[in-house]
């Protein structure tokens, strides 16, 4: 196992543990759910809140299906990656355990719902992860691999493929969640 794919999991993990007690579990999810509905500009109660709260609870579902393993509704840095290892070492693995993680992150970048994803609701969706503007353009672009100026469904699942698979420094999708040093 390489070490930029260690970085890429040990990442996605403290992103996930909204709370920085060592553990993701449901709360973190609603936490970040209302984080990101917030900065997305969505008031409480809103459509577009119900949207990224159920895509956060879908998310946490999805991750806890697959890596709590000791079934205590948290999952530890250490299941995280343990589950990342089991499920790249099966055949397939990505593509039968991921399809449901995969989904609620891109109704989260799609912010109105309107099943594309433009620079605006990019530059929001990083905005979130705290990635400069300027970095947040970069990338999009980089992610837009047909040169469209959107992010279609098949690209961004292409880019998080990359960031939870591939070892390649090269791959623009390791830089879904704010550029990678
Ligand atoms: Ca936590
Ligand atoms: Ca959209
Ligand atoms: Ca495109």
């Amino acid at each position: 196992m390489t070490d930029l794919l260690e970085r890429k999991w040990a990442l996605s993990f403290a992103q996930l543990d909204a709370n920085r007690d060592g553990f993701a579990d449901e709360s973190d999810a609603r936490t970040l759910g209302r984080l990101v509905a917030d900065s997305y500009g969505h008031p409480e109660g809103s459509p577009g809140a119900g949207r990224v709260l159920d895509a956060f609870q879908n998310l946490w579902a999805a991750i806890a299906a697959g890596m709590d393993t000791d079934g205590d509704g948290r999952v530890t840095a250490e299941e995280f990656v343990a589950g990342m290892r089991t499920v790249l070492a099966l055949e397939s693995g990505y593509d039968t355990h991921f399809q449901a993680a995969v989904d609620p992150v891109l109704d989260l970048a799609d912010s109105d719902g309107d099943g594309v994803v433009t620079l605006g609701e990019w530059r929001l969706f990083q905005q979130a992860y705290g990635t400069s503007p300027a970095d947040a353009d970069a990338i999009f672009e980089l992610l837009d691999v047909n040169g469209d100026g959107e992010l279609s469904r098949a690209e961004l699942a292409a880019a998080l493929r990359d960031f939870y698979t591939s070892s390649d420094p090269d791959r623009p999708g390791n830089h879904i969640y704010g550029r990678l040093s």
